[in-house]
């Protein structure tokens, strides 16, 4: 198949996974057409069956905002012809599902009947989806979308409870490369940030509210005063320069590293023993995913989609969002008792295997013939 895929080429886990499932893809034997404003942070090597298409959207002195949309629905509509696409795949719903469906229309004026594809990613839904200032498209665009897919349940149920949605939507999970995410010892790495041996907690986000990256620091400080322990935080975001302030005020700023946007987050998580994501929203949890990959248990919230990657009592503990002291208390029930802390490590890597790119990139081809089909029933 040949398939434009719209996506933020970000950090963020919506073009993470958009970015992987578009390899993943090629390497099946499909060609893949990125749709996007910069090449995804995630796309590093040439790939035959992998092409860049640039979106720009000019500036012009009339423009207060460079209209994005327009030049994307331009470009799909462009590709969409020139690369004789069957498909657009569009990741996060604002504003890629609008403009999918403005492709869609003019293609279809030229007798071209593309269908669309829109995978939710979360925050498209609860948090910027449900902002009045978005809402009537976003519901619009769901419903004109041929096929609908959520990443967890949680989601799929939130949405269809927000919006008056129309057709069913397809949940398919997130998914990882498993052959990336494999636990590699590095004594010499590891040695570097716990030279005294500590235990090593990690914490990958954006760095915006919703992540409550202080309660993961907060988490630290209860266990920094029963076991040694470092923290390293990865990523970057609005919140960095006051979490900065917090980790200094506290006096714990030589524990807590923090390391910036990485690209070998493998890496990292391959010589952490626990992962903290105290999320007040959070649709999935890829970075939970990817540390569960790496046999580290998951110290996490209870919202949204994350109990269907993280099992309380298993691959890790849920808490109520907020509640950083049994956050703690469970983080030290592992690290304080080795026999259930290895089991805990094994359960992990086994819920994570059950999210591979094997098992989850067929359920999109499903999902593409299933498009298809519905598009030619409409032509
Ligand atoms: O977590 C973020 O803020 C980034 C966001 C995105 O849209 O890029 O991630 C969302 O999509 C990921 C991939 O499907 C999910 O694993 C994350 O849980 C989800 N984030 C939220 O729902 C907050």
């Amino acid at each position: 198949m040949k398939i434009g895929i719209v996506c933020y080429p970000t950090y963020g886990g919506s073009g993470v996974l958009a970015t992987e499932l578009g390899i993943a893809l090629a390497n099946r034997g499909h060609q893949i057409h990125f749709i996007t404003y910069k090449r995804p942070a995630r796309l590093f090597e040439f790939h035959k069956n992998i092409y860049f298409h640039e979106v720009n959207s000019s500036e012009y002195p009339l423009f207060e905002y460079a209209p994005y949309e327009t030049a994307l629905a331009s470009r799909m509509v462009d590709i969409a012809i020139h690369e004789n696409l069957d498909l657009l795949h569009v990741h996060y719903a604002i504003p890629h599902a609008a403009a999918a469906y403005m492709a869609k229309s003019i293609l279809k004026k030229k007798n071209i009947y593309i269908p669309v594809v829109t995978t939710l990613h979360g925050t498209d839904i609860s948090l910027v989806g449900l902002d009045s200032a978005y809402a009537p498209v976003v519901e619009f665009s769901i419903n004109e979308s041929d096929v609908v897919t959520s990443v967890s349940q949680s989601l799929k149920e939130q949405t269809m409870g927000y919006f008056d949605t129309i057709g069913d939507i397809d949940v398919i999970y997130n998914f990882i490369d498993h052959s990336k995410f494999t636990r590699k010892e590095d004594k010499e790495f590891k040695q570097s940030i716990a030279p005294n041996g500590e235990f090593i907690l990690s914490h990958t986000s954006n760095f915006r509210k919703i992540k409550r990256v202080d309660d993961a620091i907060r988490v630290f400080e209860e266990i920094y005063r029963k076991v040694p322990c470092k923290l390293l935080l990865i990523g970057d975001g609005p919140e960095r320069p006051s979490l900065e302030a917090l980790s200094r005020q506290i006096g714990l700023h030589k524990e807590i590293i923090f390391l910036g946007k990485q690209d070998a987050v493998e890496r990292i998580l391959s010589i952490s023993d626990l992962f903290i994501l105290p999320s007040e929203l959070e649709s999935f949890g890829l970075s939970a995913l990817e540390a569960m990959a790496v046999e580290v248990p998951v110290i996490s919230s209870n919202i949204g989609g994350i109990p269907e990657v993280n099992i309380h009592g298993e691959t890790g503990f849920l808490s109520e969002v907020g509640d950083f002291k049994d956050m703690a208390k469970n983080a030290l029930s592992l690290l304080q008792d080795p026999e259930k802390f290895e089991k805990f490590k094994k359960n992990a890597l086994a819920k994570a295997n059950t999210f591979t790119k094997e098992i989850i990139v067929p359920q999109y081809e499903r999902v593409y013939e299933k498009a298809l089909k519905t598009q030619l029933a409409h032509q």
